[in-house]
């Protein structure tokens, strides 16, 4: 920071101003996470500086000697990581990921099957606005009212539809998928499989929660979230699709990769294959639990009833009265940083839905446990049932204030 600082002092206010904000908030969105010295280093290294358009061995650039060193090593990081045949670190995020495994197995006009947005699927998975939905037909399955999935109707309605993708993955869903399942259904109806990740890789990595990679053809994922490295994403999937999957990322919706960040998702991978890191993710499912009991026990409408994984999905409305923007400004207020969420076929707008998402990931890296989940669920009850009343508020900002000196960011 200091060079910044004498060179752009307005730049590097506003970066301290951030770095400030990140150690005196709780963060609590479940998507994002502190990356180590080491992968900051990394993507801030002179990799940055280069083009290598292509792939190892066959770039379109000169100078790659070390560019290709690199990528090899993240790409052999991630096949060993996650026992998978073939891995694309390429991706510049997850959203990109998914693009180019759609790019990958489907021809215009194809139909894709996936997890509605407000049972807890993502936008890149067939939201009218975005890209991928003007290119091909997707068909969405939801969550029944126990907030299970019913398989048997899924696979009624793949039979019905015959999709050429059966796409699995959320990013608010809070339970378990059975991905032996799910790639049952889509080689009965003769579709390629696919599992969105991205909020679990880390989990996976470390052995926290079951993999998909033995069951699906694509498995696409995010390298920030429970993985802790740098913002990205990677591909993972089935040697045959090897190349279709190369071809889609670059030149299918990519040019140069970003070799600085591609040198951060090798370090990512390294760590996440430490015990210390495996602990890190136990930890993370156990903070979960946790606050799963605790918010019941304060009597919180859990959409889907509860986790198996790092997140909560809570009903604002029918628990505080308060919609999930209000909800998401009060914690704030109080030092606690969440993200509004739809709830499973929301009455209300996206942008002021009818709940908020919580996480872990960020708020077991600064090493808090069992306690502090039981204080923070205390804490966050208060605050939205306190109508909004300044003390008790502010009472709450200072036991926050506490906590996050006595957790320092990593
Ligand atoms: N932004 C990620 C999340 O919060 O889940 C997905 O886009």
């Amino acid at each position: 920071m200091d060079t910044v600082q004498k060179t752009d002092p307005e730049v590097a206010r506003i970066l301290m101003g951030e770095r400030a904000r990140q150690e005196a908030t709780l963060e609590m969105i479940a998507s994002e996470n502190y990356a180590s010295s080491s992968v900051l280093e990394a993507l801030s290294s002179s990799l940055s500086n280069k083009y290598a358009e292509g792939y190892p061995g066959k770039r379109y650039y000169g100078g790659a000697e070390f560019a290709d060193a690199i990528e090899s090593l993240a790409i052999t990081r991630a096949r060993e990581l996650f026992l998978a045949e073939h891995a694309n670190v390429q991706p510049h995020s997850g959203a990109s990921a998914n693009l180019a495994a759609y790019m990958a197995v489907l021809a215009p006009g194809d139909t894709v099957l996936g997890m509605d947005l407000s049972h807890g699927g993502h936008l890149t998975h067939g939201h009218p606005s975005t890209l991928p939905a003007k290119v091909y037909r997707f068909v969405s399955y939801g969550t029944e009212p126990d907030g299970s999935i019913d398989y048997e109707k899924l696979e009624a309605l793949a039979l019905k539809e015959r999709p050429k993708l059966l796409l699995a993955g959320f990013s608010s869903y809070t339970r378990s998928l059975d991905h032996g399942r799910l790639s049952a259904i889509a080689e009965k109806v003769g579709a390629v499989s696919m599992m969105d990740m991205a909020h679990i890789a880390g989990l996976v990595a470390a052995n926290g929660l079951p993999s998909p990679v033995p069951f699906f053809d694509i498995v696409t994922a995010t390298t920030h979230k429970t993985l802790r490295g740098p913002r990205g994403g990677m591909i993972l999937c089935k040697r045959e699709f090897a190349k279709a999957v190369d071809a889609a990322v670059f030149p299918g919706i990519q040019g140069g990769p970003h070799m600085n960040t591609i040198a951060a998702k090798a370090v990512a991978f390294a760590e996440a294959s430490t015990p210390l890191f495996h602990s890190y993710a136990k930890a993370v499912l156990e903070n979960a639990k946790v606050l799963e009991q605790e918010l019941l026990r304060y009597e919180v409408n859990l959409i889907f009833g509860g986790t198996d994984n790092h997140m909560l999905l809570l009903d604002t409305m029918s628990s505080f009265g308060l919609s999930g923007k209000e909800s998401q400004e009060m914690l704030e207020a109080a030092g606690i940083s969440v993200n509004k969420n739809v709830i499973p076929d929301d009455p209300r707008s996206p942008i002021d839905p009818s709940g908020i998402r919580i996480g872990t990931p960020s708020i077991t890296t600064r090493g808090m446990g069992r306690e502090e989940m039981r204080e923070i669920a205390m804490l966050m009850c208060e605050v939205l049932r306190s109508s909004g009343k300044k003390a008790i508020v502010a009472r709450a900002r200072k036991r926050i204030s506490a906590l996050c000196r006595a957790f320092p960011t990593p």
